[in-house]
């Protein structure tokens, strides 16, 4: 693993150079900062929740697979300043004399596949029979039903309902982690779902996703993000594989724009990633990794996790022990960063399911 650059920006020093040495510190200073940060200059703004949200149950039914396990569509509407909105989200839940905890997934494959009601398809990307047989209700939503992932000048989508507009408005990345925060607005009202253990959980630019809906939004307890690379867990700077100026010009819709001016100048960043997973303590953050993954570069990936424990140093928490990122399949934890580097390629699998559940078992 290559060395941790001493040049990166730094967690525990504010933007006007003061040490940040007490929760306090970090909690009215330096967090506030960093998450403008990245509000400003990277994922963009976004509307507040809004007042007419409301959400219609569309069908419930026992599951097809098990007589203790519902299946319920719902959908949430809105309005903005220019217009209504809806998008629907799919639950799994378990039956249960208490309220049960939650993996939300954030859905960026296809839905018919791995959001199959009728169950016909089966997925590991979804492990809707693993998560509710583990007493965890799986519940998901399809990015594309929030916006579509193609670069369309944001005139489509949940964008269009709302007038906010310029070099720091949400691009499609924050729409997307927008329509968790209203899927959490639902689950807090739900009794059958135990609203203090609910995780977001997503693979790849659905990884970024979580990792920004969890840094904006405290009520997640638990964030898992698999192979998020580039603008996701990796660090941007002195990394290997996917850069800025790439990401940028595949998939310029998935930022703000004023990400742009960091193309090929990372070294102005006054963030890097790992502050991003800092704004995640002192919940639980877990990053996961695949071995042949260069694009998204684990090393980066494990480095950031790595630093991030500075700020569950604040709680009086621990972080992972070691820079040096862990062999394949040994799974390295602090007491609520988690680590694992699955063998094989880009990807989010029933082991990768399994390692996250175990790490979220042990932490109760
Ligand atoms: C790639 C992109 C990555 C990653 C990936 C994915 O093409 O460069 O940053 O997000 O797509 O989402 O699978």
């Amino acid at each position: 693993m290559k060395t941790i650059d001493d040049r990166l920006p730094k967690i525990g020093v504010a933007f006007d150079g003061t040490r940040i040495a007490t929760k306090e510190q970090w909690e009215g200073k330096r967090r506030p900062e960093i998450l403008g940060f990245f509000k400003d200059e990277v994922y963009g703004n976004f509307p507040a929740r809004p007042e007419d949200l409301s959400f219609r149950v569309v069908s419930s039914e026992r599951s097809v697979f098990s007589d203790d396990v519902t299946t319920e569509v719902l959908e949430a509407s809105f309005s903005g300043d220019r217009g209504t909105f809806s998008f629907p989200f799919y639950m799994f839940i378990p039956r249960s004399d208490r309220p049960v905890p939650v993996m939300l997934l954030i859905c960026n494959r296809s839905k018919a596949e791995n959001i199959d009601l009728s169950r016909q398809i089966h997925t590991d990307f979804f492990p809707v029979e693993y998560l509710t047989s583990h007493g965890y209700a799986a519940v998901s939503y399809w990015v594309e039903d929030l916006d579509t992932d193609r670069d369309d000048g944001s005139v489509n989508g949940v964008q269009q309902a709302f007038s906010l507009s310029g070099d720091h408005a949400w691009g499609t990345i924050a729409a997307w982690a927008w329509g968790a925060m209203r899927v959490m607005d639902h689950i807090e009202t739900d009794p059958r779902l135990d609203k203090s253990r609910v995780a977001v959980v997503g693979q790849s630019r659905g990884g970024k996703t979580a990792l920004y809906a969890a840094a904006c939004d405290e009520r997640f307890n638990a964030v898992y993000s698999s192979c998020s690379g580039c603008t996701g867990a990796a660090l941007s700077l002195y990394k290997d594989g996917e850069t800025i100026r790439q990401i940028n010009e595949v998939f310029p819709y998935w930022f703000c724009k004023a990400y742009r001016k960091y193309d090929g100048n990372e070294v102005a960043l006054r963030c890097d990633q790992h502050e991003l997973l800092s704004l995640i303590a002192p919940r639980c953050l877990y990053v996961a990794s695949a071995s042949m993954d260069d694009w998204a570069d684990p090393k980066a990936e494990y480095a950031s996790a790595y630093l991030a424990g500075e700020a569950y140093g604040y709680y009086g928490l621990k972080g992972l022990e070691s820079d040096v990122q862990p062999r394949p399949c040994l799974q390295v934890t602090g007491d609520r960063v988690g680590y694992h580097l699955r063998p094989g390629v880009h990807d989010l699998t029933l082991y990768d399911w399994q390692m996250f559940m175990s790490f979220l078992e042990s932490r109760k």
